[in-house]
């Protein structure tokens, strides 16, 4: 495996980081997951504009622009010779002192890694995954906004390490209002009566690049989508639940806090939706070797 520091290609054994860096120390950096499958890197774009925007917005100067950060990204696939897989940056502050000032971090970071990942077994992609209300809240915009994919993600982890000690395969993270965001690391979607609804971005949902493919795909079928603010209310009456991310995909949830959702199985806009997200993921996307 080739991984991408600062502009070198290192072994997984010799690919190091600094104690020093802030990343590590303070949590201060950003992060993009981004899929490739069959030699296509899948809505390419988007993923670079929003670590750009997550930059931004920490006051984060990346140092390169983004077409080189783009041709950087599909060195490192090339470096591996993959068609599938899961690509991972993140940027960093830099090394510093000790002390949180990023002024004293002369340079960011940027390092790059291609590899696999698998959030869920199969067969949740089959019969659902059943989902548990976590008792942690997402991030409130007041504190760090929840539209930035930075290295701050302990209160996810916390939420996760609920969901998994109640033997569930997701956590639903509602805000500081009690309004439903998403889940630890999927937006998460109902239907109800033909129609899909998602939780607003203003309720802390992360802007999800695989979120706004549900909304290409929706006028694509001519089904109603809405983003009105959510309670557990609307996911226990709904018909339908799914959720979504760059490492999830689109995966069926059947059941929240032990109950069913809908007749507790798949339902048929999630199934439609799944099957036409996999024709778009197998032939559209950014080339990587031509
Ligand atoms: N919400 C949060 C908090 C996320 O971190 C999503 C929603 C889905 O967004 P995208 O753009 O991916 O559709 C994310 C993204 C992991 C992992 O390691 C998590 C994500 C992406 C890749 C890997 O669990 N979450």
């Amino acid at each position: 495996m080739k991984i991408y520091i600062d502009g070198e290609f290192y072994d997984k054994e010799n690919a190091k980081i600094s104690v020093f860096d802030h990343g590590l120390l303070y949590g201060d950096g950003v992060f993009e997951g981004i899929r490739f499958y069959n030699g296509r890197v899948f809505r390419l774009e988007e993923h670079i504009d929003r670590l750009f925007d997550s930059a931004r917005a920490i006051a984060l100067n990346i140092g390169m622009g983004k077409s080189a950060v783009i041709e950087a990204t599909l060195e490192t696939i090339r470096q591996n010779n993959l068609q599938d897989g899961y690509i991972r940056l993140v940027v960093t502050r830099g090394v510093g002192d000790l002390g949180l000032n990023p002024m004293l971090c002369p340079k960011a970071s940027l390092f790059i890694i291609a590899s696999k990942i698998t959030l869920y077994s199969a067969d949740k992609y089959e019969n659902g995954l059943d989902v548990v209300t976590c008792a942690t809240r997402r991030i409130p915009h007041g504190a760090l906004s929840p539209m930035v994919k930075s290295l701050n993600y302990l209160n996810n982890v916390m939420a996760k390490i609920e969901a998994q000690n109640a033997g569930a395969g997701e956590g639903l993270m509602l805000n500081e209002q009690g309004f439903v965001s998403e889940c630890t690391g999927d937006n998460i979607f109902i239907i109800k009566n033909g129609v899909i609804t998602t939780p607003p971005i203003s309720a802390g949902a992360l802007a999800g690049v695989t979120r706004s493919v549900v909304f290409d795909l929706a006028s694509e079928f001519g089904i109603p989508i809405h983003e009105p603010m959510m309670t557990r209310y609307d996911i226990f009456t709904a018909d339908e639940c799914f959720l979504t991310g760059t490492a999830a995909e689109i995966i069926p949830a059947v059941k929240l806090d032990t109950r069913l959702i809908g007749d507790g199985k798949p339902g048929p806009i999630t199934r439609r939706l799944i099957t036409r997200f996999r024709e778009l993921t197998a032939s559209t996307g950014t080339p990587i070797y031509s």
